[in-house]
């Protein structure tokens, strides 16, 4: 099959779309001449449906852009400048390996650091050979929250697992609250499923802190303060227990601590969520009784509300709302932030830690990056980046910067672009884009595992990351067989993990049949008997946060910079709250290169209140900057009334632009969550000016 479609001059074919994003969509690819000449959604795929968004249906556009990097490439000039000249294969290997021996030999393993994230979501590529590589080097390892890690944590407090309502059955639902989440631009496939729900009655709401495409979409938005959403799920349950909505059988069957939540929901009166969050006391009462008296309500918990200072509290609060009412004896009732957990696989063949020669190496948080290129003590000296753009990405890039940027750093990117970070690369590779892999595919929300088999030769001498790094492997004279290890071996060990009964009879045969497989949704029937919490019910309270130092009960802490209760306005140095969410047609910073996307954003804007722009003398398409202590951010005005007063947006995540300021990165904080460690970009303040 694998050499039939590459051969194929014309015909259609399927593929998955490896974007980091809930939906992870089967696609068709349709060739002329060899070439992709048009990407659609694959219509027997059950959650895609034949449906895809924009930045996929332009896909090939991607594939082939003129810009391209193909062949390996040296830096020649400063770092940052990106002028580099092209080497072969063998040179880069090299060089790389012989780097390495000799950082190993001077300064110990752990001065090597991959960084790395989700730019291409294939199991064999971001958690496969490029693992085993640098466990067998003994280089430091990452911490990978800059995504999710706050709301995962916040939410396995409550549940004990990254496993909540299945996408199908929200359909069910009458009541959709979609929580801190853009899901017209992040997660379109809930959108079809809530709009099916919303024919049969259903009512949608969105809780956000500006009235996104999402918002716009609702039946009722709620526009509420940055980082004050715990008070508002407290607030709820205040309500619900004080009018008797809750379900006391469930509660007394299934969870741990309601008695003392019962007690403690009594400080959250309507009036005192009111004054925290911005939100009326009538809007709060009539959320709740929404809310509480549904028969079917589904939370949707998104990743925005979660980047905060106490994004893990606060997804842990939300979490617990289902159980009041005993959502999860209903079909589409409950919530869901992650479904990662029902796809696990057999990551310790795949990773291989035991090939680690130090067990006990450090881990460095990628959301500190910047600071830990500053580190003088036991100083990293090389750092790989793939699948991963941190010089826009990551928080405060100036730092990020001025780390990359360092002389003595040897720095690798391995990636399909010259982007931002690719700049700083003293040795740039070229890598393939999905579609001209073998990759395996699970989605972090819905259940159906994907095969991915190459529909085109690599273009020029671009490699896919499990051959860089099965290539690095044996160049660096690692003799244990992984690395010689094909695609189709290391899928079937990621599949034979008999631990995960939800992964059950998916096999590789049954993939390459059928290239979509579904779980074996089975035990969800029975789950709330097995909760891997460690009372084994709904913890309201738990017992290990308190432990840790953290409220074990739902609490809202406030914001370490931004909202502290009272509206922050005139007098302080940075008055206003600053949120820079991703937009409709970039994934992260992927598509922001590619000319076709970039004209459908235009160019990178600030929305901002009328009587916010009022007060600095804005008008509508001015140019202003945005700035605090860490940075600037240059920028179009544009006057709305798409949020409260004291909340700036900008949506996008673009790269360096010409001679202009173009990172909102440069005004986000280092600072990690209250759980799990986490990114915390949308805790910021700044002010604003005319230029
Ligand atoms: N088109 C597109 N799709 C994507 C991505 C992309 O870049 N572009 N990125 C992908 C990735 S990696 C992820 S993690 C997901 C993220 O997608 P989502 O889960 O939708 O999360 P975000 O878009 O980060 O933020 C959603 C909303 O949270 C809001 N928000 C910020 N602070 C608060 C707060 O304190 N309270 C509340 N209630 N809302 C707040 C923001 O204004 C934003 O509208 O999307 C994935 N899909
Ligand atoms: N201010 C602010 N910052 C944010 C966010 C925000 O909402 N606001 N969102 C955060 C979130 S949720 C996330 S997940 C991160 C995402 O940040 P990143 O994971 O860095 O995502 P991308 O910017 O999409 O960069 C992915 C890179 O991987 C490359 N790539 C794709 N496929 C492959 C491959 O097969 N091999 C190799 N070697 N490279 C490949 C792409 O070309 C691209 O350059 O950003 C975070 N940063
Ligand atoms: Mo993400």
């Amino acid at each position: 099959m694998t050499q039939a479609m590459i051969h194929q001059e014309n015909g259609v074919f399927p593929a998955v779309c490896p974007l980091d994003c809930p939906d992870t969509c089967g696609l068709l690819l349709h060739k002329e001449n060899g070439k992709i000449v048009k990407v659609t959604g694959n219509p027997d795929h059950p959650i895609t449906q034949g449906a895809i968004c924009n930045k996929v249906r332009n896909m090939a556009h991607r594939v082939y852009h003129p810009e391209r990097v193909l062949y390996p490439l040296r830096r020649v000039g400063p770092k940052g400048e990106g002028a580099f000249e092209r080497i072969s294969w063998d040179e880069a290997i090299q060089e790389i390996t012989g780097r390495y021996k000799k950082l190993i030999e001077e300064h110990g393993s752990e001065s090597i650091l991959p960084y790395s994230f989700y730019g291409n979501m294939g199991i064999l590529s971001v958690d496969g050979m490029d693992r085993r590589f640098f466990n067998r080097l003994g280089a430091s390892r990452l911490k990978q929250s800059i995504c999710n890690s706050a709301g995962n944590e916040g939410w396995k407090s409550v549940m004990g697992f990254n496993g909540g309502t299945v996408p199908e059955d929200t359909v069910h639902a009458d009541v959709i609250i979609v929580w801190g989440g853009n899901i017209v631009s992040t997660n379109m496939h809930q959108v079809v499923l809530a709009e099916k729900a919303r024919k049969a009655g259903a009512k949608v709401v969105v809780i956000d802190v500006h009235k996104n495409q999402t918002g716009q979409w609702s039946d009722w938005f709620i526009p509420l303060f940055p980082g004050t959403d715990a008070a508002l799920a407290v607030g709820l349950m205040h309500i619900m227990f004080r009018d008797g909505m809750v379900n006391e059988e469930f509660l007394r069957q299934y969870t741990l601590g309601h008695e003392a939540l019962r007690e403690h929901v009594k400080d959250y009166t309507p009036e005192h969520v009111s004054s925290i969050t911005g939100i009326p006391v009538g809007d709060i009462e009539k959320l709740a009784d929404l809310y509480g008296r549904a028969d079917t309500s589904y939370i949707h918990i998104g990743n925005g509300l979660q980047h905060h200072d106490n994004g893990g509290l606060t997804v842990r609060s939300i979490a617990a709302l289902p159980a009041l009412t005993g959502q999860w004896l209903k079909r589409g009732g409950g919530a869901a932030k992650s479904n990662g957990g029902y796809n696990s696989m057999d990551s310790d063949a795949l990773e291989r830690p035991d090939l680690r020669p130090n067990p006990n190496a450090r881990t460095i948080n990628m959301n500190r990056i910047g600071e830990a290129l500053a580190m003088t003590e036991q100083p990293i000296k090389s750092v790989f980046v793939y699948c991963s753009n941190p010089l826009v990405v990551a928080p405060d890039t100036g730092r990020v910067r001025e780390g990359f940027a360092r002389e003595d750093l040897f720095t690798v990117v391995h990636d399909l672009f010259m982007t931002d970070t690719a700049k700083y690369a003293d040795i740039l590779l070229p890598a393939t884009s999905s579609f001209e892999n073998t990759d395996l595919f699970a989605s972090y929300w819905h259940q159906y595992i994907q095969l991915q088999e190459p529909v085109i030769p690599a273009l020029g001498e671009s490699k896919s990351n499990v051959e860089l790094f099965s290539m690095l492997g044996r160049a660096m004279g690692f003799t244990d067989p992984t690395f010689h290890e094909t695609e189709e071996e290391m899928m079937a060990r990621a599949l034979d993990f008999p631990d995960n009964p939800y992964l059950n009879g998916v096999t590789l045969d049954k993939l390459k049949e059928h290239r979509h497989v579904k779980l074996d949704m089975t035990p969800l029937e029975t789950f709330l008997d097995r909760l891997p919490t460690p009372s084994g019910r709904i913890e309201l309270y738990s017992a290990q946060l308190e432990q840790a130092g953290l409220p074990p009960l739902p609490t809202y802490v406030p914001l370490k910079e931004g909202y502290d209760g009272v509206r922050r306005g005139r007098g302080h140095k940075y008055p206003l709250m600053f949120i820079s969410p991703p937009n409709h047609n970039f994934l992260n910073s992927t598509f922001a290169n590619v000319d076709k996307h970039q004209k459908l954003e235009k160019e990178p804007a600030l929305q901002i209140h009328p009587e916010d722009a009022e007060e600095r003398g804005v008008e509508d398409g001015d140019m202003v900057t945005v700035y605090n202590d860490r940075g600037t951010y240059e920028v179009r005005a544009k006057v709305t009334d798409k949020m409260l007063p004291g909340t700036v947006v900008s949506q996008g995540l673009w790269w360096e632009g010409e001679g202009r300021k173009q990172r909102a990165n440069a005004l986000t904080p280092d600072r990690l969550s209250d759980m799990g460690e986490g990114a915390t970009f949308f805790s910021t303040v700044v002010e604003v000016k005319r230029h």
